[in-house]
């Protein structure tokens, strides 16, 4: 796949404002998924994730075939570790991430916590991500 670089997009759009959406891993009771499980963004447009882990366990935020749909300005993270392309969040208890992306292809794409357990107890969700011109793809 031909990787996704800042020359492929108009060049007003890094000074377009971030929209931000804020997703927390798990919260203060430790419930197994992400509030909230369900993101809807657009194409083209720019995108500030602000990720939090209030709970007591380490959580992931893997969403393979969105992170690599997108294009991502930046990741700034205290506590997070990235593994290769940021295709995979690990938050440590109380982390926080904040990633700015544009999403560059429309679809219907998973997310979910890969520790052995928290997928199945429900900690996923997913991204849908509808382009510019029209609503979701078929
Ligand atoms: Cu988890």
């Amino acid at each position: 796949m031909r990787p996704a670089i800042a020359g492929n997009l108009p060049q007003d759009l890094l000074k377009q404002p971030a929209t931000e959406i804020s997703v927390n891993l798990s919260n203060a009771a430790n419930e197994f998924k992400f509030e909230p499980n369900h993101l809807e963004l657009v194409s083209g447009k720019r995108y500030l994730l602000q990720l939090k882990n209030p709970s007591q366990l380490k959580h992931y935020f893997t969403a393979k075939d969105f992170a690599d749909a997108s294009w991502t300005q930046k990741l700034e993270a205290g506590k997070v570790e990235i593994k290769g392309a940021i295709h995979e969040l690990e938050l440590k208890p109380g982390a926080e991430a904040q990633w700015v992306l544009v999403p560059l292809k429309a679809g219907k794409y998973s997310l979910r916590c890969p520790i052995a357990g928290h997928t199945e107890a429900g900690m996923t969700g997913e991204i849908i991500v509808s382009s510019s011109e029209s609503t979701l793809p078929q």
